[in-house]
């Protein structure tokens, strides 16, 4: 060893001492315009566990599709990936090993607010022996604003009321056309007084009455003009109880979202076909983001060998456009739907979380 090395050596052994009773943790500083710091617990490595993505003490600036784990052996069946924060799952659908069996996968939510997540994992080989290991990262988005909310900031924070679960479009949402309808879904049946209005500059683009439908009629909602023009719309909706406690009671909430017609350049123009094939594959729309005239029948087919669905939006109230729920998909089944009404349909796979499309009928 040479003397320079032998001082570093030195040194570092020094450090290493004194650190060594900090060794259970450490701090990794994140010093962006949030000034937001995460502290790391040292992660917990399976012996066997090659690589994993995100990396253990990783700070994201986005949603990662999904975590990742690489073996350096064959993983058997048995294996678990889970990633929490505050006691809940952001993990989605069922662990993944490759066909190679070198590595095993689970899809995130795309959702998954800013904050620390801890990665529990347990690989398991051939034999059926497992272990277990542990790792975290953090995810940290760009911008200040608070969780869940859009980091538009021509968007004013959203108004919640009482047993809503979801709302279709979503609060901050930019879409390349108009929507055919706004859903408000709740966990709770609604009653008589619910009503929901879609405004720009002072002007209702809802159309005919706000219906109440669904099992248990849990969703309330607004047909949308179809000539609505670009812009910012506030969606003002009340949300009357039918039931239990809050019977007749009635809460008043608002969210937003835009429509800018120039995102629409992005889609595959499939216009002027009377048919139009969406290929399910590789665990992703293909193409992902469609443009079709009104009366095109689009079919939807699968060919992973996993098993896939056609939902429409919001998971897991698929209630935006209900006859866009197909049956579970297998290796080559299909799902066929023509569309008569303009508007853009978002959808997803329930079984895919980050497995998403955008049908736009014109
Ligand atoms: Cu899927």
């Amino acid at each position: 060893m040479k003397n320079s090395n032998r001082h570093t050596a030195i040194v570092l052994s020094i450090l290493l001492t004194v650190g060594s009773s900090l060794l259970a943790s450490r701090t990794i500083s994140f010093a962006q315009q949030s000034g937001m710091s995460y502290h790391f617990s040292t992660p917990i490595k399976e012996p066997h566990l090659k690589d994993n993505t995100p990396a253990a003490g990783a700070v994201l600036t986005s949603v990662p599709s999904e975590i990742k784990l690489d073996v350096d052996f064959y993983v058997g069946p048995g294996d678990q990936i889970s990633m929490m924060k505050d006691g809940k799952e952001y993990g989605m659908g069922v662990t993944f090993v490759s066909s190679d069996k070198r590595s095993v996968t689970r899809s995130v939510d795309p959702e998954a607010p800013n904050g620390l997540y801890t990665v529990n994992y347990e690989l398991c080989a051939d034999d059926g022996e497992c272990h277990p290991g542990q790792y975290q990262f953090a995810i940290q988005k760009a911008g200040n604003i608070a969780d869940g909310q859009a980091t538009d900031r021509r968007f004013s924070p959203p108004k919640d009321v009482p047993q809503l679960t979801a709302h279709t479009p979503l609060h901050g949402a930019v879409l390349a056309g108009v929507p055919i309808n706004v859903v408000v879904d709740f966990n709770y049946d609604r009653g008589p007084g619910s009503k929901i209005a879609i405004l720009k500059d002072g002007k209702d683009y809802g159309i005919g009455d706000t219906t109440i439908d669904g099992l248990s009629n849990l969703h309330i909602r607004r047909n949308m003009t179809s000539d609505a023009p670009d812009g910012i719309y506030t969606v003002k909706y009340t949300s009357c109880q039918l039931n239990g406690t809050f019977n007749g009671s009635c809460n008043d909430g608002t969210f937003q979202f835009a429509i800018d017609r120039s995102k629409a350049s992005t889609f595959t123009d499939l216009r002027g076909q009377k048919a139009v094939t969406i290929t399910l594959k590789n665990i992703s729309f293909d193409p992902r983001y469609v443009m079709v005239s009104k009366g095109t029948t689009v079919t939807w087919k699968n060919e992973d060998d996993v098993l896939h669905y056609v939902n429409t939006d919001q998971h897991p109230e698929h209630s935006y456009y209900p006859p866009m729920n197909s049956q579970s998909l297998l290796k080559g089944d299909t799902f066929t739907l023509t569309f008569d009404r303009p508007g853009l349909y978002p959808y997803h796979c329930s079984a895919h979380h980050h497995m998403t499309g955008t049908l736009l009928v014109k």
